[in-house]
């Protein structure tokens, strides 16, 4: 019997709102709530009669430039260990967007928090690059945790620009918006779970327990279609298969060597971490990529409550077919909480046999202290390679020099300054880009030739010296 019944039960989590806004009746801008329009001749945010939300229009090209901020009424998140805003939001005419590959103009549509009425800390941008309505959750930057005179912005930045409609704005301590939507994180139903947490640092070669997986590992090999126990998934640490990097042992993860009824499987290692003994972790492993092709399950995932889980390495198929190291996986990249338990996922779903055209080995996982906590930078790429693309960088620290570097998959060791003998996840790193950031996050466009398909690229926070996760174009 497969146990959904608990895994139901364990999603109604309670829940602590700070502020919440449906915008559906009353006056506009809503009780508490003010605008600050810096061109008067501006008509700026409004209610959208005809679906009751904040609304704010392409003005005409005679108004000039708006900069317009529909501003909250002040919440408190005194008591709040992690808080995430929640936003609907539905963009047309993305095109001009400031960030668009191909912008035509200088739109902007962003959510930002300050506290104590100085400092705007921006936590979300509009980086969609086609027009669509969906809700967007962003973590509330941690230097908000904690205070009592909290306050959120709608941003809307254009001349002649795009449209924006706002909706259900909220801020909680919940991971996923209120309905359902939102991006804190995805859910994978029937993950087995591991019972205990291995305390952190550790090395683990798979050696040590003929392949029976310890209390503090968790063993899932489904079918892709039913997402039910499949005789024929193979995930493994028995070893015997094909050479392991380290001993005579590691994962092993894709359909049953020797199978030939070809069908999509789901494999997965979950790791129990005990991190109380620092607030940042690193992760170190060897891979072996058999031909992999990409599924959104692929990949290196962190959770902190085994139900919505982080992903900071996507798909295999970026990697080498022999066995390789990456080296420098933050795990703090995630926005969860390190200096208690959580959990590691390696994942991995195709069709055709381990060690056979498809399959991921991993072995040598090393979980070692991050220098500085952890950088928490993450880079998503928005788009496809080649083609024109987004990269959006998230986690900066406002006032922190940030720059993003590429390189092939791989590892390689800083040698001058400012990081000297910092450890980055790919080698011969060069740079793309540089800056100072005012926010948060921040949209990069950019066009990809299809020499840079299968690069990996990396943010590094240069005063701080550390890099945040690794993401394979
Ligand atoms: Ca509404
Ligand atoms: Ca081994
Ligand atoms: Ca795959
Ligand atoms: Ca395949």
């Amino acid at each position: 019997m497969i146990p959904i019944l608990p895994l139901l039960l364990l999603v109604a989590t309670p829940q602590n709102v700070a502020l919440t806004e449906n915008f559906n009746t009353g006056t506009f801008p809503p009780t508490g709530w003010s605008q600050q329009k810096a061109n008067p001749a501006s008509t700026g945010w409004k209610r959208h009669a005809g679906s009751l939300r904040a609304w704010h229009e392409d003005e005409p090209l005679l108004v000039g430039q708006c900069n317009d901020l529909l501003i909250s009424s002040s919440f408190s998140l005194v008591g709040f260990a992690e808080a995430f805003g929640h936003v609907d939001v539905e963009i047309k005419y993305p095109e001009f967007l400031a960030n668009h590959p191909f912008s035509q103009a200088d739109g902007e549509t962003s959510l930002l928090y300050r506290s104590g009425g100085s400092g705007w800390v921006k936590a979300w941008t509009e980086c969609r690059t086609s027009p669509g309505r969906s809700s967007f959750t962003s973590r509330v930057p941690n230097q908000f945790l904690g205070q009592a005179s909290v306050e959120l912005a709608l941003l809307y930045v254009g001349k002649y620009a795009h449209e924006t409609w706002i909706d259900v704005v909220q801020v909680d301590d919940a991971r996923v918006a209120p309905g359902g939507g939102g991006g804190g994180g995805t859910q994978w139903p029937n993950i087995a779970l591991p019972t205990t947490f291995l305390t952190a640092p550790f090395t683990e070669d798979f050696e040590a327990w003929a392949g029976v997986p310890p209390s503090f590992m968790a063993l899932s090999a489904l079918k892709s279609s039913s997402l039910l126990p499949d005789p024929e998934a193979w995930c493994s640490i028995a070893g015997g298969t094909v050479a392991s990097s380290s001993g005579v042992r590691h994962l092993e993860m894709g359909l049953m060597p020797g199978s030939s009824n070809y069908h999509n499987v789901r494999n997965a290692l979950v790791i129990g971490i005990d991190g109380a003994a620092s607030p940042g972790w690193v992760l170190d492993f060897d891979v072996h990529d058999y031909g992999e092709e990409v599924h959104a399950f692929d990949g290196v995932w962190v959770s902190s409550d085994g139900q919505f889980w982080i992903q900071l390495l996507t798909p295999w198929g970026g990697y080498p077919t022999t066995w390789t190291t990456v080296s420098g996986l933050d795990l703090g990249q995630a926005g969860v909480p390190l200096d208690g338990n959580f959990y590691v996922m390696f994942a991995q779903e195709d069709n055709y046999p381990y060690a056979n055209f498809d399959g991921v080995g991993v072995d040598d996982v090393v979980l070692r202290t991050a220098a500085g906590g952890g950088c928490g930078l993450a880079v998503t790429m928005v788009g496809t390679c080649p083609g024109p693309a987004t990269f959006e960088i998230e986690g900066a620290r406002p006032g922190s020099r940030v720059m993003l570097l590429y390189g092939a998959p791989g590892a390689h060791t800083w040698n001058g300054t400012p990081c000297t003998g910092l450890v980055l996840g790919l080698s011969g790193p060069k740079v793309g880009a540089s800056w100072d950031p005012a926010s948060a996050v921040l949209c990069l466009p950019v066009r990809l030739p299809s020499s840079a398909c299968g690069l990996a690229v990396q943010a590094v926070d240069l005063d701080a010296c550390c890099a945040g996760g690794v993401t394979i174009l």
